[in-house]
């Protein structure tokens, strides 16, 4: 999980998942590294949405959907298929295996039909991986090369408990797993235990929430970095929501952070 220095297209070419190779390939083909959170709370896609070339990944958190159902189904998979972009729904499983199992798998919100990838917390153990991979891997399941697991290594809001002896079980976790391809983490983790991070470990991804231009935080305690940090720090991926969906210029704004992250990506693998 250090920092990668190597361009997208040489990891998406040695990289063992399908859903890492074409992360990697979305963002070499629209040279961004961008993830808008649009956490929005209806079915109806917004203005953002048709800026798509602008979109590497759409992070969701469909809970939040007053009028989920088959429309939000359909048209989530159909926008993401015409204008080639990933869906990760952000939804941080934590419970044991046996409940995130029904949570992922059919129940109201149908997560495993749509979201290429979801992200889970250990908090309680490595089991919840184990659970996501018994679906993801079962011989009935239809998407099976389509899905992947992120590992909620570290949180961005202040006082968070996501740290130390967590943050390296992670670490763990995802090298026993053929699942989890990478983390949300503020930044690259292999300065966490400078032994875990071997050259035959897997080649982690990095995703990045918490990435605004502007602010440095809210009174809720989130805390924001640049762009720039974020992937100077090891992010491969930054996620932004209100910094875009707020703005009154949303499509040019997202332009903007488009712009920054792949220069900031730019800089790194030339360093
Ligand atoms: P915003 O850029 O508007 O602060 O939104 C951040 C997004 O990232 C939210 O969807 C939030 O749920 C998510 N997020 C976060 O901010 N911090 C974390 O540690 C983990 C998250 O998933």
């Amino acid at each position: 999980a250090s920092k990668s220095t190597l361009p997208y297209h040489i990891r998406a070419a040695s990289h063992q998942h399908p859903v890492a190779q074409k992360l990697f390939r979305i963002a070499e083909q629209k040279k961004s590294n961008l993830i808008i959170s649009a956490d929005f709370s209806d079915t109806e896609p917004s203005g953002m949405c048709r800026r798509t070339y602008l979109l590497n990944t759409l992070s969701t958190h469909v809970d939040i959907i007053h009028d989920f159902g088959e429309k939000t189904v359909v048209g989530l998979k159909k926008l993401a298929a015409k204008h080639n972009f990933m869906i990760f729904e952000d939804r941080k499983f934590v419970d044991i295996g046996s409940t995130v199992q029904k949570q992922y798998h059919g129940g109201a919100l149908r997560i495993s039909e749509w979201a290429d990838i979801v992200n889970v917390s250990p908090l309680g153990g490595g089991g919840v991986v184990e659970a996501l991979e018994q679906i993801i891997f079962n011989e009935t399941f239809p998407y099976r090369d389509g899905r992947a697991v992120l590992l909620l290594a570290e949180m961005t809001t202040a006082g968070s408990l996501a740290t130390g002896q967590y943050t390296e079980q992670c670490i763990d976790i995802a090298n026993q797993s053929g699942a989890v391809i990478g983390f949300v983490a503020t930044g690259a983790l292999g300065t966490v235990n400078p032994d875990l991070n071997t050259s035959a470990q897997e080649d982690f991804i990095i995703f990045t929430t918490g990435v605004n231009s502007y602010q440095s935080g809210n009174v809720l305690g989130q805390q924001y970095q640049t762009p720039e940090a974020a992937v100077k720090a090891g992010s491969d991926f930054i996620i932004v929501g209100r910094g875009i969906y707020t703005s009154e210029n949303r499509v040019g704004t997202a332009k903007q952070y488009q712009r920054e992250g792949w220069n900031a990506y730019e800089a790194r693998i030339a360093s």
